[in-house]
């Protein structure tokens, strides 16, 4: 089934698809000569010890990649006649869209996932999403031959997924390619789970960068299924959070939205690590759509520069005090929406304003907010 040795006999980690080595405990691949040896005498897929350590300490080694690594292997997809399985995290759209993608796939056809639909509140009606999905897509030069929203962790959404491939591959290999963390090594092991049976094959985790290089797994007809590395963004929290905190951009339970009547002149502070004022506007409605164990506090605006001084740290955690990131200062943003409309902390989630309010909202400096029609 899976294919860990190539022609030139070198073998790859079946977990994170970097190629195996003996020689250097801090680059990618490395595992024990003995090891090596074992895997090699039994036969079995072997995993490196970074993916060792992923799998049973949850603990992440890093690896110098590039972003250069991940578009040169982007690029190689225009070359290839496949189809091509764009995964976005329907919990951060924005920051799991990748610009250009059609420049990159060429002519390739491409399924457009929206994954972890099992956060969203259950009062969002699918089919509602679905079309807020392909709208947006479309808004943003995205034209997939057909679009879903589902859950790794739903096994008639793995079925659906399937039965989508199937459809539209005709014959040809299958390239998962996204972001990182949207979940595509966690669906090729339920689409893997539910046609063989084996369980967790591939190396998956809440830190950036789990996967390193294609892994690819054969098809029934022997054309591939192949995982690729997710493209690492900047603009994403998660690279300003220490793995303890990394839950809050990755919930894992259904989000309870939560709402505060404001006045203006009053702020919302997302923990330590964003903020939201209400600087002009009737008494009104803002719903916080973030992970359920994410403090909110709310404060006068004319007091909030030095609470914020005061208690960064503290109260207002994350970040932790002793954080092994440093925090980049809040930059400050005005929004004027016409409609009723989302302000999207890159990778944090998204408060939702109502039209005409003038608001400013803050994230550290280099992730990204940005508003957009509301969701729900
Ligand atoms: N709630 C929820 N979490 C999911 C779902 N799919 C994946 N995840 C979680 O998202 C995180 C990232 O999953 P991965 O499969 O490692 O993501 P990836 O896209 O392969 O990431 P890279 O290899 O870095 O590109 C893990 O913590 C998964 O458990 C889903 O449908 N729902
Ligand atoms: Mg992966």
């Amino acid at each position: 089934m899976t294919e860990t040795e190539t022609v030139d006999n070198s073998l790859y980690c079946i977990g994170c698809g970097a190629k195996l080595q003996t020689t250097d405990p801090d680059a990618a691949g490395y595992l024990p000569e003995k090891s090596l040896q074992k895997a090699q005498q039994e036969g079995k897929d072997a995993y490196c010890k970074r993916c060792f350590r992923l799998r049973h300490y949850n603990e992440i080694q890093p690896v110098g990649l590039t972003d250069d690594d991940f578009l040169r292997l982007l690029n190689l997809l225009g070359k290839q006649d496949a189809l091509i399985v764009n995964v976005v995290d329907i919990f951060d759209f924005n920051g799991s869209l990748i610009p250009g993608l059609h420049r990159f796939v060429g002519s390739n056809p491409v399924l457009l996932v929206g994954n972890k639909a099992d956060v969203l509140p259950k009062s969002l009606k699918r089919t509602r999403l679905r079309t807020w999905l392909d709208h947006q897509a479309h808004d943003n030069g995205l034209h997939p031959v057909e679009t879903i929203l589902m859950s790794a962790k739903d096994k008639a959404d793995v079925a659906e997924l399937l039965r989508r491939i199937e459809k539209y591959r005709e014959g040809r290999d299958v390239y998962f390619v996204g972001v990182t963390n949207t979940g595509k090594s966690t669906l090729i092991n339920a689409i893997l789970k539910q046609t063989t049976g084996v369980d967790d094959l591939i190396t998956t985790s809440r830190f950036p960068g789990t996967t390193l290089d294609q892994i690819r797994l054969e098809l029934e007809d022997g054309a591939g299924l192949i995982d690729t590395p997710g493209i690492i963004y900047r603009k994403q929290m998660a690279h300003y959070l220490d793995a303890k905190d990394l839950r809050l951009v990755s919930p894992t339970k259904v989000i309870r939205p939560r709402t505060y009547q404001l006045n203006m002149e009053q702020t919302l502070f997302l923990a330590g690590l964003a903020r939201l004022d209400y600087v002009r506007g009737p008494r009104a409605g803002f719903t916080a759509y973030v992970d359920n164990m994410l403090l909110i506090h709310r404060t006068k605006l004319e007091n909030a520069d030095d609470f914020y001084d005061r208690q960064k740290g503290k109260m207002l955690q994350p970040p932790r005090a002793d954080s092994e990131h440093e925090l980049p200062p809040l930059v400050r943003v005005e929004f004027t929406p016409t409609e009723d409309s989302d302000i999207v902390f890159a990778g944090l989630g998204w408060i939702s304003v109502p039209a005409g309010a003038v608001v400013a909202a803050y994230a550290p400096k280099g992730v990204d907010v940005v508003m957009r029609p509301a969701m729900i």
